[in-house]
């Protein structure tokens, strides 16, 4: 270790924390720790270990430090963040980019020298008067070729506490890879705060990747999309690593549906936020594997996934005892969890959509809130956020896979992709292969923009494989490089297309929100061998008989030869229309499109052009049926 790196770190740490750091070999490592405390000046350092003493500590010391609050229910506490702080923010996420280099131009970017000086300033002395926390943790199971070994340094034990939820703990991994680590890092600090402990220089947020450094900066935030490093930030780095690396890291989910005679199939689902991915991850009766990042490899053949965390940072609006027993079990007994921007009131917190009586007062994001309470454009104020989120450890789900931790990963054999479409795609479809799999779903995938994200929502847009925010390479090259992962693989997964959003000419939704655990149980069956398929324009379709069936065994629901009709008509206008506005998005917006790209977007119009003259517009399953 450098001498000015060992009187730095002697300066700010006790014993313990020296002795913790320093057991593990590494120089860069040390370096980043020395610069993070030169820049945001603490007035002393903690490092963490394993151990359950030090995770405890970090628990005790959000609560201690009013970053959090105690609920009734042992375990669980109450996280706000400011009112304009409540999602990921596009606005100031930019990407550092080196003089020489280029990035697609659809992603917020700036010059790295520019960008470097200008968030070193705002983090500058950020941390005077206050601890920084220095955590070792790992993306992707312990022990694991998958896996990515990972430094945050922040002065918010909030943050430091979801990482214990969300993340597998990595001190040992980094003493064992020693100077090996090839980490990622992030320097967060939550900037001024006020009374309650939230950001209030909101105009001063920024949150910066500096992808030639595999380190991300984030300032004036908590929010813990814009905070937690080893979320979306780290999944920037990791794709990009991914490509030079040749496997996989996506924005998806891994469950495990059962099928009959005890068989487990693993499916991935990519899926905007706010689109239905934990859900269709949380289905009552199989296992989650992964609700939000899954790294994929190609081992002998097969398609071989991992969960990058251990824990889920999930939506609340809209979970019940009804429809998500499993999440719900977990929010109303004694555990670990985090919920934030949330309505707490006596010490018990209410959300949107919970299926219950809400109290006409409390404490919510914005401080004291009542029934009718207006902002200053005079909307009124929800009793919470509808981005209001829990954050638990996955095994703390009665529903948890018992392979999350395998170093080995599952194999997978389904992969779907799901938008907000609410004119062309049907409810399910099956590619014809792993390219028109790829292309015509994946990277057509269209939706509108929900609450997740800062901005106005409902506004159409393409999403690329619903990962478009955090694709830090070209475009292009993410897309070749998913069609070249395919080859790979003697086994390849299916690929299907989901839609849970279409609606009739009225705007109505054609499907209930539970209908997409029939969809899955037919991949389920359709990926063993066992179903048949109809053969359309955009993919194969379910046969009425197999979902009739599957809704009265799964649902114990009579499913019309009507709604069958409505739902699977293939709408050969609207279809045509997609693929325009996809293909003139990939040509205008998307660096270095594939070939292939084109190809299948143009065979694909040419299939629905040559249906249309024979059977019209609207193309019933029933007319295409053999
Ligand atoms: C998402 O918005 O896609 C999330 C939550 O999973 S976060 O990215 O952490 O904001
Ligand atoms: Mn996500």
């Amino acid at each position: 270790m450098a001498e000015t790196d060992i009187k730095v770190l002697k300066e700010k740490m006790d014993e313990a924390s020296f002795a913790k750091l320093t057991a593990i070999q590494n120089d860069k490592l040390h370096a980043f720790i020395t610069d993070a405390i030169q820049v945001c000046e603490p007035d002393n350092v903690w490092v963490s270990s394993d151990s359950d003493e030090d995770v405890e500590y970090t628990r005790k010391m959000a609560v201690k430090l009013k970053e959090e609050a105690e609920l009734n229910i042992p375990g669980h506490t109450i996280h706000f963040d400011g009112p304009e702080d409540q999602g990921r923010d596009r606005e100031v996420t930019r990407y550092l980019v080196p003089k020489g280099d280029s990035l697609s131009q659809s992603l917020n970017q700036c010059e790295r020298e520019e960008g470097l000086s200008e968030i070193r300033s705002l983090l500058k002395g950020s941390m005077r008067g206050r601890t920084m926390v220095v955590r070792f943790m790992l993306l992707g199971p312990n022990d694991s070729d998958f896996s990515i070994p990972c430094v945050e340094c922040t002065d918010s034990f909030y943050v430091s506490h979801a990482l214990n939820l969300l993340y597998r703990l990595g001190y040992e991994d980094f003493k064992r890879l020693g100077e090996k680590a090839d980490f990622q890092a992030t320097m967060h600090s939550s900037g001024k705060v006020d009374e309650r402990k939230t950001s209030v220089e909101v105009d001063k947020k920024r949150i910066y990747i500096d992808y030639s450094a595999d380190t991300v900066y984030s300032v004036n935030t908590q929010y813990a999309g814009n905070t937690v490093g080893l979320k979306k930030l780290a999944l920037r780095l990791t794709i990009r690593k991914a490509d030079r690396e040749g496997w996989l890291a996506e924005h998806m989910f891994l469950s495990g549906v059962h099928g009959p005679g005890g068989r487990k199939t693993y499916m991935a689902g990519a899926f905007p936020s706010a689109c239905g991915k934990t859900s269709t991850a949380m289905l009552p009766g199989e296992t989650i594997l992964a609700d939000d990042i899954a790294y994929f490899r190609a081992v002998d053949g097969k398609l071989m996934a991992v969960n990058a965390e251990s824990g889920i940072f999930g939506i609340i609006q809209n979970v019940s005892a009804k429809n998500d027993p499993a999440i719900w079990d977990v929010l109303t007994k004694p555990g670990e969890v985090i919920f934030s921007n949330v309505l707490v009131k006596d010490g018990r917190p209410y959300w949107l959509g919970m299926g219950e009586d809400i109290p006409a007062s409390g404490e919510n994001f914005v401080g004291a809130w009542h029934e009718g309470m207006k902002d200053d454009k005079g909307n009124e104020i929800a009793c919470a956020h509808k981005n209001a989120r829990y954050a638990v450890a996955l095994d703390a789900l009665s529903n948890c896979d018992p392979e999350l931790n395998n170093p080995n990963g599952i194999e997978l054999k389904v992969i779907m992709y799901g938008g907000r479409d609410p004119k062309a795609y049907v409810p399910v479809q099956q590619s014809f292969d792993w390219d028109h799999g790829i292309v015509a779903y994946g990277a057509a995938l269209e939706t509108e923009t929900t609450f997740a994200t800062i901005g106005k929502e409902g506004v159409p847009e393409i999403n690329l494989m619903s990962i478009q925010d955090f694709v830090a390479i070209p475009l292009g090259k993410y897309v070749e490089n998913n069609i070249e992962f395919g080859k790979k693989l003697t086994n390849q997964p299916m690929i299907f297309g989901t839609n849970y959003f279409l609606r009739d000419a009225d705007g109505k939704f054609l499907n209930g929100v539970r209908d997409k655990h029939v969809w899955v149980k037919w991949m389920e069956l359709r990926v063993n061998g066992d179903v048949d398929a109809i053969e359309t324009p955009t993919g194969f379709i379910p046969c009425y008989e197999d979902l009739k069936k599957i809704f009265k065994d799964v649902r114990d629901e009579e499913y019309t030869h009507e709604a069958y009709t409505a739902q699977f008509t293939i709408r050969v206008q609207a279809n045509l229309d997609k693929m325009d506005r996809v293909e003139k998005f990939h040509h205008d917006h998307v660096d270095g499109v594939p070939r292939k790209v084109f190809e299948v977007f143009e065979a694909q119009r040419q299939r629905l052009l040559k249906a249309r003259e024979k059977h019209g517009d609207m193309i019933t399953p029933d007319a295409l049926k053999k």
